[in-house]
């Protein structure tokens, strides 16, 4: 392996499976020319993954807005004044219509969110009825529900639940700037309990909310020394909403975006990196370079939870020129 990012002499067997890395490791990778690092890592994508195969996604709301939460990114939180209507908890009749509607138009997982701090006890039955339809489709399922549980984690994998999303979603020194209601470790605990009922783990986060490139390597660092890293890594670029404190914030530079996207490929080899929020105010051909980069998979849909996606006629048209199947 050419480059010192993995200091193979002194990395035990168990290490070898899940390596530590330093922060000079990822600084390293942040200082190779552009060139160098995709072609890094376009070579670890194509040793671990079909070269042209994305996985496809979509996503549902099953609980909008009025979050007791202060995510300084979020239009869902009912601390800032952002004009979107709350909503209950949709009827299951209504989720799993949904799933059907995703399966046709192509998605292998549908991703369930809800605009919570934690799922309350009297909902667990309908969440779980939820998965069993879901997982009857044939489609993998995923819940993002914000903390769970011991009780409540086993219960959902016992439902068959194949991944949660929990996001560390920036680094932790930068983490207290956007959110207080809850701590970077609570997000830790909840991964923990995720990983310990046996679910697939999906933990990415957010980028363009104004954070340093510091920042950048930190959340990347965080991600990829967990042991084992996470399935699925979403890598969102801020979808900027009106109302929320990060609402003005600066758009993060394609290049810049591509530049992590390849990164996160090289230090987590065999995760699924997820193109995700963001693709709405992307070219096709900053998106080409994510998929170049190692990015392999994506949200289909014209909506994400509560914001714009590019829909189905788009991105059609953009994989086919692209030669890549959606999987
Ligand atoms: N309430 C749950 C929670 O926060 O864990 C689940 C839903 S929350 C919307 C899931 C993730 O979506 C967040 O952790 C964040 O990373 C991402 N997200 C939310 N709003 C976003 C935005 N405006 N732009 C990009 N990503 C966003
Ligand atoms: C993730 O990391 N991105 C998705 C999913 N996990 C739940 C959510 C993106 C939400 C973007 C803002 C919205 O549409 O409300
Ligand atoms: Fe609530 Fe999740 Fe939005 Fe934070 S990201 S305000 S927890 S819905």
């Amino acid at each position: 392996m050419d480059g010192n990012w993995v200091d193979n002499d002194t990395t035990t067997q168990l290490d070898k499976a899940s390596p530590r890395h330093t922060r000079q490791d990822v600084e390293n990778l942040f200082a190779l020319p552009f060139g160098d690092l995709l072609f890094r890592a376009q070579n670890i994508h194509r040793e671990n993954f079909a070269a042209n195969q994305v996985q496809a996604s979509r996503l549902s709301s099953i609980k909008t807005g009025g979050c007791p939460e202060d995510c300084g990114y979020c239009n869902q939180s009912a601390k800032f004044d952002t004009g979107l209507k709350a909503s209950k908890l949709m009827d299951t009749q209504q989720v799993l219509s949904e799933a059907r509607t995703a399966k046709a138009e192509g998605a292998s997982r549908f991703c369930m969110g809800a605009a919570w701090r934690e799922p309350k006890e009297r909902d667990m039955a309908q969440l779980c009825d939820m998965i069993k339809g879901v997982k009857d489709m044939g489609l993998e399922t995923c819940m993002t529900l914000g903390m769970l549980s011991d009780d409540q984690a086993s219960t959902l994998a016992d439902a068959g639940l194949d991944y949660y999303n929990h996001n560390i979603d920036t680094s932790p020194d930068y983490y207290p700037k956007v959110i207080t209601t809850r701590t970077f470790q609570d997000r830790i605990d909840t991964l923990d309990r995720v990983r310990q009922s046996g679910m697939k783990v999906c933990c990415g986060g957010i980028v363009g909310m104004g954070e340093e490139a510091q920042d950048r390597i930190g959340f990347l660092l965080a991600l990829a020394n967990m042991a084992p890293p996470p399935e699925s890594v979403p890598i969102n670029a801020l979808m900027p909403t009106k109302g929320t404190p990060l609402g003005q914030s600066k758009t993060i530079g394609g290049i810049e975006f591509v530049r992590l996207i390849a990164i996160a490929r090289i230090l987590m080899p065999t995760s699924f990196v997820r193109l995700s929020a963001g693709r709405e105010n992307m070219s096709d051909e900053t998106q080409a370079l994510c998929f170049l980069a190692g990015a392999n998979s994506i949200f289909i849909g014209d909506r994400l939870l509560t914001t714009d996606n590019p829909g189905q006629d788009k991105d059609s048209a953009l994989f086919e020129q692209l030669g890549i199947d959606l999987i």
